[in-house]
């Protein structure tokens, strides 16, 4: 399937035509649309829409709103294949990463038509006689998007999918780089929100722009709540511009994410959890391995097999089967990951791979073989992220130490242990262990399930997405005494009679 034919699938052939700004396919740099770029009365009439439409919503009831979302994940059924496709196209990843990201839509869809019943408040004792008290959750208004290039639809969902039933309205401004996944996505809202007959005008938008456009909507405070991923240096602006108004943000920023390699690990095991956070996405996931610390007993095995895999991981055209590596986003990451490896040669290490690889008829992609990083220490450019697929390898002889490496960095997303020693597995888990949002055993740091809640701590910016009670993040708490008797007894025996 051409792109042509995966853009008219989706219905949005004509949206993706004659705009104000070019998208280009990472694969082969090649323009695959031309999108229109909205502006700041868009934006102000986008939320106005939304305020108003919310004043609705939030009356309907939450299990009828999940009938919403139960209908856009039918829709995302219908077009997975047509979407993944298209994620491939315009991001870069594999088709079977693609293909997996429209899957955790579907899943969260599920998720939250369960949550749409599920919403439950407290119901708290009493000092008083002859009163109730009790929690009710209520929804907040306007709950404002900002995705990355990276997880160009996703990210969307897990917010949209639990903002839509907890009663809010949504906006969405996606990355400039991936607007094309953005307008099939938002399409398939649209027609999920015929379908559905009654949902008020405005209740989901999508603004195509640049930072001007994220700025504006930041700014606003009809955006009651700013949900924002990317970069901390973005995160960190939003963070003080939304909170100098008290709105409320869920950030989920960036990750340099850690795991060890413990002298009891299972050494394929290992070998293949490694691969996957390391080399998948290209490297480019937030929650990609970035970092590696392994026992000093199994270092020289465990590089070596790592090498022998480095130097034949399948780097191709995404679309194509048997590539396990896609290109990089754009020019500027490739520039990015020379200076870091550049960098870490000064800083010591010996670097293996990490060249720009040419691949037939995508000759203007940035490919390149990933890059695995022999470090004396965790020197200033172990500690930076740069989102490629480059793997910084230290060694270690005590699993403290270790675990106070993992924390060493500024962020806190994700992190994992490869053990088999249960003391060890705890360790990691427990409160002296692992600084961050996720932490796992015997498993990579990337591919979280949407059932937890997914973020992570310190620069990763502490909000929370997807599963769980991440859901309380889109609602406010109101906490309800109710006096029944004829009394008016007063908290704390304060006596207030007159007389
Ligand atoms: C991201 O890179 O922004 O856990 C999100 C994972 C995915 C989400 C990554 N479920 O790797």
């Amino acid at each position: 399937m051409d792109a042509n034919s995966i853009l008219a699938e989706l219905g949005i052939a004509k949206l993706a035509d004659g705009g104000d700004m070019d998208v280009a396919s990472p694969i082969t740099g090649a323009v695959i649309g031309r999108v229109k770029t909205h502006g700041e009365k868009d934006v102000d009439a986008a939320l106005a829409r939304a305020r108003t439409a919310f004043a609705q919503w939030r009356d309907v009831p939450a299990p009828r709103r999940g009938e919403l979302v139960r209908l856009l994940g039918n829709r995302l059924r219908e077009k997975k294949d047509a979407l993944g496709r298209l994620v491939s196209l315009e991001a870069g990843k594999i088709l079977q990463e693609g293909l997996g990201e429209v899957q955790e839509m579907i899943d969260i869809c599920d998720f939250a038509v369960g949550l749409s019943r599920q919403l439950y408040g407290l119901t708290i004792a009493s000092e008083r006689p002859g009163h109730r008290m009790a929690e009710s959750w209520h929804p907040v208004g306007v709950c404002t998007v900002i995705s990355a290039f990276n997880f160009p639809v996703a990210v969307w969902s897990w917010n949209a999918a639990l903002a839509l039933v907890c009663g809010n309205a949504v906006v969405w401004k996606p990355s400039e780089k991936t607007p094309l996944t953005a307008l099939a996505v938002d399409r398939i809202m649209q027609d999920a929100i015929a379908e559905f007959g009654s949902a008020p005008a405005g209740l989901t938008s999508l603004i195509i722009g640049g930072r001007e456009a994220g700025a504006q909507l930041v700014a606003d405070p009809r955006s009651d709540i700013v949900s924002a991923t990317g970069s901390t240096a973005m995160g960190r602006a939003v963070g003080v511009e939304v909170a100098r108004r008290f709105g409320r943000s869920i950030l989920e920023l960036g990750g340099n994410n850690a795991g060890i390699v413990s002298k009891s690990a299972d050494p394929e095991l290992a070998l293949r959890g490694i691969l996957f956070s390391a080399v998948g996405t290209a490297g480019q996931r937030c929650t990609s391995l970035r970092r590696l610390f392994v026992h000093e007993s199994v270092y020289d095995d465990t590089v070596a097999r790592l090498k022998t895999f480095y130097a034949k991981v399948p780097i191709g055209n995404p679309l194509e089967k048997g590539t396990l590596m896609g290109p990089l986003i754009d020019a500027q990451a490739f520039s990015r990951m020379q200076q870091a490896l550049q960098q870490a040669k000064d800083e010591g290490g010996t670097v293996t791979g990490g060249e720009r690889v040419e691949v037939k008829g995508c000759e203007q992609g940035f490919y390149v073989r990933p890059a695995l990083v022999e470090m004396p220490a965790q020197t200033p450019v172990v500690l930076t992220e740069t989102f490629a697929p480059i793997l910084y390898v230290l060694r270690y002889s005590d699993f403290d130490d270790a675990i106070a490496a993992n924390n060493a960095a500024s962020h806190g997303l994700s992190s994992c242990a490869f053990t088999n020693d249960l003391r060890e597995a705890e360790r990691f888990l427990s409160a002296a262990g692992s600084d961050c949002g996720i932490a796992n055993v015997n498993i990579g740091p990337s591919g979280a399930e949407i059932g937890g809640a997914f973020g992570g701590e310190k620069e990763t910016g502490g909000g929370r997405e997807s599963g769980s009670d991440a859901w309380k993040g889109y609602m406010r708490r109101a906490t309800n005494t109710v006096n029944y008797s004829s009394e008016l007894p007063l908290a704390q025996g304060i006596d207030f009679s007159i007389g």
